[in-house]
């Protein structure tokens, strides 16, 4: 009876998470019209399409998507004559003038939808940067904080036949209080940046499910199914053709039902990525996708893959196209990103510092490659607002909810770097409970900061550690931390019993710029510093893993030394053109060796 009341207990939870966030997940396996292509659009810096001249909301904004009636009409607008934009794609790399923009653009799509008697209709985006304001014919949907999780309406009552119109407001303005703050290293690309879905579903449909290896036994696989819809308790299966399963169970009155049964799968991992086709039914609806079962386990200072120690030979990426820069949000990018990491020899990525688009993740699941994945709470949010930490925890459940069926993700990060102090730690320690309650099948880490107790020594110590599985560390020795011949004299320690990963060290280098290993910005310099630093990996506590920083050359308004960097953030082992430099190399036989020889 205990057990049935705290089962019980934790998957209301689950189920009024996925209620709040009101989130459909596996949109690729379900029936969808595309909304990609060009939008009109009006660029907006006053906001004049959303405030009136007193500062108030006009309710007869741009949404509207006016025209005049008459020939005396006024209508100070007109999206059909305005310029287009790309969608998905930032704004700042598709037009000059928009390259250094950060405020509102109005976006309008218009089209024609057939939506047949008793079934739903959602418009599902896959991010928009930062703020987004949505309307359909004229009426606002809702709106959507933070620039890199998904969020859909539902507009079954809305839609037409003909002649839709779908406006949103898009605003990229940076503010203190937001989810990142208004100081990153990393360029605040705006616009709607990935895939935009009209999703038609029945009546009552699967909104949501959780599909994994049970994390206490190798040959359970539980879970749970959410139905939304008006008769949402119904008979529902889950079926692994290929494993000849096929379990049954019925929802209760708010749609929702626990699952776990018994099966034997071949287990994923990165030299054998196997991936079942797992086909969730109930009587009205019908869903496949597909997963991989595997176990992930921090113990006694190492990660175990399948009850196996692993050492995750990773690096850090942001979210930026290959060869030309912009945000990225394609599948061929994630190739061409995802194939880098397998020449590098390794097996993980850190997907810094925010959440980057699901096609990486799937590929990921496809090509047996770890990830790590991160929320913006990056360097010093504002640990005491309530609004801020709501917003960092809609992005964390977000993140979890859209990508908790995929065995590639072993790591829910829940920050980078952020200060040593009470309220920080308070805020740190809530999502991490959060992020527990939310899936209890992976690891959660932290980037943390070096600190020292002598000349020599430092120690992995940050009280936040306490609650994490996995402590990760950012270190710049050689780089923003003294010369690189000051890494062999450092020695690490840990006061936890817990593994680490060392998620950044680095150098800039412009690529093609050569001298010696002491002129800064050569790939001489940068080499020195992998040198080094691959040897001091030998000598960390625990390291169970290391992703340095970083796989390629991203924009970023931090970098503006001209010559150099224009604005390009140089630590990459690719430069912004896809060309390899030294250091790419060096890691790449240190992979090579510890893939053989282990660490
Ligand atoms: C860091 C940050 C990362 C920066 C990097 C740098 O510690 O975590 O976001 O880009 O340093 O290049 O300075």
């Amino acid at each position: 009876m205990k057990f049935f009341l705290v089962s019980v207990l934790f998957f209301t939870s689950q189920f009024i998470f996925s209620q709040k966030l009101n989130l459909i997940t596996n949109i690729e396996g379900r029936k969808t019209t595309s909304l990609n292509g060009y939008w009109k659009i009006i660029i907006d810096p006053y906001e004049n399409g959303f405030y009136n001249y007193r500062y108030e909301e006009n309710p007869n904004g741009y949404f509207k998507n006016q025209k005049p009636q008459s020939k005396s009409d006024l209508v100070e607008y007109d999206f059909d004559k305005s310029d287009s934009l790309m969608v998905p794609g930032d704004w700042n790399t598709q037009q000059e003038k928009l390259f250094l923009y950060e405020g509102t653009i109005w976006y309008k799509k218009s089209f024609d939808y057939n939506l047949e008697n008793g079934k739903r209709l959602f418009v599902y985006f896959g991010a928009a940067n930062y703020k987004a304001i949505v309307y359909l014919n004229g009426i606002k949907l809702g709106e959507h904080e933070g620039g890199f999780t998904p969020f859909n309406f539902e507009i079954t009552n809305l839609v037409k036949e003909k002649d839709n119109f779908l406006t949103l407001k898009v605003d990229d303005k940076r503010s203190r209080e937001f989810v990142p703050t208004v100081n990153t290293d990393w360029w605040n690309y705006g616009g709607i940046t990935r895939d935009v879905d009209l999703v038609e579903v029945p009546q009552t449909f699967i909104k949501d499910y959780f599909i994994q290896l049970d994390k206490n036994f190798d040959n359970k696989i539980s879970g749970w199914v959410l139905l939304n819809g008006d008769k949402p308790k119904q008979k529902i299966k889950i079926e692994i053709p290929e494993l000849e399963k096929i379990f049954s169970a019925e929802t209760d009155e708010t749609g929702f039902c626990k699952i776990g049964f018994e099966v034997n799968p071949v287990l994923w991992s990165p030299e054998n990525p196997k991936l079942y086709d797992v086909i969730v039914k109930c009587e009205s609806d019908s869903l496949k996708d597909k997963i991989g079962f595997r176990k992930i386990e921090a113990k006694d200072g190492k990660v175990l893959l399948n009850g196996k120690p692993i050492f995750l030979r990773g690096i850090s990426s942001h979210e930026e196209v290959p060869f030309t820069g912009g945000r990225s949000y394609s599948k061929e990018d994630a190739e061409t990103v995802l194939n880098w990491v397998k020449e590098l020899n390794g097996n993980f990525i850190r997907l810094a510092h925010y959440p980057h688009n699901e096609k990486i993740v799937r590929l990921a699941d496809e090509m047996g490659i770890m990830i790590w994945s991160e929320i913006p709470v990056y360097w010093t949010i504002l640990w005491k607002n309530e609004a801020t930490f709501e917003n960092a925890l809609s992005q964390l459940q977000a993140m979890i909810t859209r990508d908790k069926n995929r065995a590639s993700v072993i790591l829910w990060s829940v920050a980078n770097e952020t200060p040593r102090n009470d309220e920080r730690l308070a805020f740190l320690t809530k999502l991490i409970e959060n992020a527990r309650e939310l899936d209890g099948t992976r690891l959660i880490t932290a980037a943390l900061e070096n600190h020292y107790i002598n000349d020599s020594t430092i120690v992995m110590d940050d009280p936040l550690g306490k609650h994490l599985d996995v402590t990760g560390l950012n270190e710049y020795l050689g780089w923003y931390d003294g010369l690189p011949d000051k890494i062999s004299k450092i020695n690490y320690q840990t006061i936890y019993n817990k593994p680490i990963i060392i998620s950044e060290f680095g150098a800039g280098a412009l690529q093609g710029y050569h001298g010696d290993k002491l002129t800064r910005w050569t790939e001489e310099f940068q080499a020195y510093v992998y040198e080094q630093q691959v040897k001091l990996m030998r000598r960390v506590p625990n390291l169970s893993g290391m992703t340095p920083w970083i796989l390629s050359d991203f924009r970023s308004p931090r970098r503006p030394l001209p010559g150099i960097q224009d604005f390009w953030n140089r630590k990459g082992i690719i430069s912004d053109k896809g060309i390899k430099k030294k250091a790419f190399y060096i890691l790449k036989d240190f992979y090579e060796d510890v893939k053989k020889n282990g660490l």
